[in-house]
């Protein structure tokens, strides 16, 4: 039959009903029996494209399948895009018949528009009957690869349960399969106060690899071909501050761990300690803590997060290793509920704060709360005050920290801040506090005018101090000029303000101190010069700026010694003369007040 002309007339009936063509007409080239049935089918559908000359090579070769999918995203109410997907191995695509469900109570469709695939064929789109979507696709020449067909846009009340029921390529004469597209869906919440964690990297891997970032509300999901097998596997290892979450009371709490005199009641807590992840609970564990809260490093040799699947049952307070995957082998329907619980490494008290969202709102700052919880009256207050001084320019100058309402302090952190310009620091004396070394205070910042520190009771039992007791002291040379002057600031960066009483957070209360720079006053010197022709006596003295000088007098001295003034002179820096005439020869006596 080969080279012979054909000349075919016919049409196609849709299964709704529409008629898509009426007439063709084409010449086929040579081609089996089986080939030309083919073509004259397929010719049909080029015909009303105007199209001619065709392969019947490229049907006889396809060999592998193809397949079709439908992608429904998570449906927020509102208006979502499904997605209908195809994978053509081989290019032999010519025309595609598609018949989609859907529940006309959850949804109705707004637009379906061709996907990025099909882009260049054309189509007859039908979507009058509710609850059935249908399209019909042509093209000029045969296309393969993996996108999308359809993009169907739907206003949803609730979930569209959008399926494809039915997909043929080339009418038929090419095998497909549908594959069934499921949700594998879950959430990632804090372990301490239900809180959700934002943006945590969820992993896929097995029949599909894929990564994904979880939305702000902690949820995250994936579409997957149904009957696969999957592990699903969450990371983070930032964020919003490093220091979120961790401080002086975690410190306190594994030290009471370590002492014996509170161990951790939850396996929870355990994994929080163990920041150094040697299955152990020690001291290498506090100084970890503790480089983190100076801002000396922002992760933990374990990493910054650690997740547990939800449905774990603990059989140990203090597990060695914990299952942070969950695997799911023939999946057939849509899975929601894959949860992972995180926990911030350092963080054993729970007290991490997750950013502010709509489903965070009700739980607030993780701070505020566990200061709340610690009684009607309030947390105790503790005061830190760092003292003024004066010292000339380039001398030293010592500021004590001192404390009141120390009692029962078992911890405290904070950063005392200055002016680098002004003052240059020199050394840490006059340590007056159980515990406190020079592994407490966190230098690397010194030149910038920033020193942290982060004590906590090697005994753990608490201090107490009387009131205004110096603890330690900085000291400083002056660096600036007379007249510079810098504030001793108690103050949150690298290391935020934290006081622990018992194990609950005090109350900080910070007095700033300050340091001037100034050149100190000549000491006083008065001359008194006798002019006896004129039987006067003259007072003379150098003046500093800006002071007030009062010069008094009397006849003797005695405990009734009543002083008189003689003169008030004001101070300009130069030297004062006050002259008290006609004074007779008898003892006089006189002294200048300074003001
Ligand atoms: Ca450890
Ligand atoms: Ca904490």
């Amino acid at each position: 039959m080969a080279g012979l002309p054909w000349q075919i007339a016919g049409s196609i009936v849709m299964r709704d009903g529409s008629s898509l063509i009426t007439r063709s007409s084409y010449s086929a080239g040579h081609g089996s029996a089986k080939g030309f049935c083919l073509g004259i089918i397929l010719s049909l559908v080029l015909g009303i494209l105007g199209v001619s000359g065709f392969e019947t090579a490229a049907l006889a070769a396809s060999t592998q399948p193809l397949t079709f999918g439908v992608v429904v995203p998570e449906v927020a109410l509102g208006k979502t895009v499904a997605q209908v997907t195809m994978q053509a191995p081989e290019s032999v695509v010519m025309s595609l018949d598609l018949r989609l469900t859907y529940d006309p109570a959850a949804a109705s469709v707004l637009e379906v528009k061709l996907g990025a695939l099909v882009s260049r064929m054309s189509s007859a789109i039908n979507t009058n009957q509710a609850g059935i979507i249908r399209a019909a696709l042509a093209g000029a020449s045969a296309i393969s690869g993996e996108g999308s067909v359809l993009e169907i846009a739907v206003q949803a009340t609730q979930r569209p349960q959008i399926q494809l029921a039915e997909a043929l390529v080339n009418e038929g004469t090419i095998a497909s399969r549908i594959q069934r597209k499921l949700r594998l869906a879950g959430k990632v919440r804090y372990y301490a106060r239900g809180a959700v964690i934002p943006n945590v990297s969820m992993n896929l891997s097995g029949s599909k690899t894929e990564s994904k970032t979880g939305g702000n509300d902690g949820s995250f999901e994936f579409n997957v071909d149904a009957d696969g097998s999957y592990s699903l596997s969450p990371a983070k290892t930032t964020d919003s501050s490093t220091d979120n979450g961790i401080d002086v009371l975690d410190i306190v709490l594994i030290r009471r761990d370590i002492f014996g005199v509170g161990r951790f009641d939850s396996p929870f807590k355990f994994l929080a300690a163990d920041v150094t992840g040697d299955c152990d609970v020690d001291v290498l564990d506090i100084v970890h803590l503790r480089r983190l809260i100076f801002g000396l490093s922002s992760s933990f040799p374990a990493g910054l997060w650690k997740f547990v699947r939800s449905d774990h049952v603990f059989s140990d307070l203090r597990p060695c290793s914990v299952p942070s995957a969950r695997s799911r082998t023939g999946l057939s329907t849509d899975f929601d509920g894959d949860d992972f619980v995180g926990i911030k490494l350092g963080d054993v008290s729970g007290d991490w704060s997750p950013p502010v969202g709509p489903l965070n709102a009700q739980l607030g700052p993780g701070r505020q709360l566990s200061l709340m919880s610690s009684g009607g009256a309030g947390p105790p207050r503790v005061t830190f005050r760092m003292t003024d001084g004066v010292a000339a320019p380039g001398s030293r100058v010592k500021a004590p920290v001192t404390v009141t309402g120390f009692k029962q302090v078992t911890g405290a952190q904070f950063t005392v801040q200055w002016d680098p310009a002004v003052l240059r620091f020199v050394q840490i004396s006059g340590l007056n506090l159980a515990g406190l070394g020079s592994e407490n205070f966190g230098t690397a910042l010194a030149e910038q005018g920033k020193i942290a520190v982060v004590w906590d009771d090697p005994r753990t039992a608490g201090v107490s101090l009387p009131d205004e007791t110096a603890i330690f002291a900085l000291e400083f040379q002056t660096v600036g000029p007379a007249g510079k002057e810098s504030v001793l600031a108690l103050a949150d960066a690298p290391t935020r303000r934290r006081v622990v009483v018992g194990t609950a957070f005090g109350q900080f209360v910070t007095e700033h101190g300050l340091v001037r720079v100034e050149t100190p006053e000549p000491p006083l010197t008065i001359s008194l010069l006798r002019d006896n022709p004129r039987a006067e006596n003259s007072l003379v003295f150098r003046t500093g700026k800006g002071k007030t000088y009062i010069v008094e007098y009397a006849d003797s001295l005695s405990e009734a010694t009543v002083w008189r003034v003689l003169g008030e002179v004001t101070g300009d820096g130069s030297e004062k003369v006050v002259k008290d005439p006609n004074v007779s020869d008898h003892q006089r006596f006189y002294r200048v007040r300074v003001r």
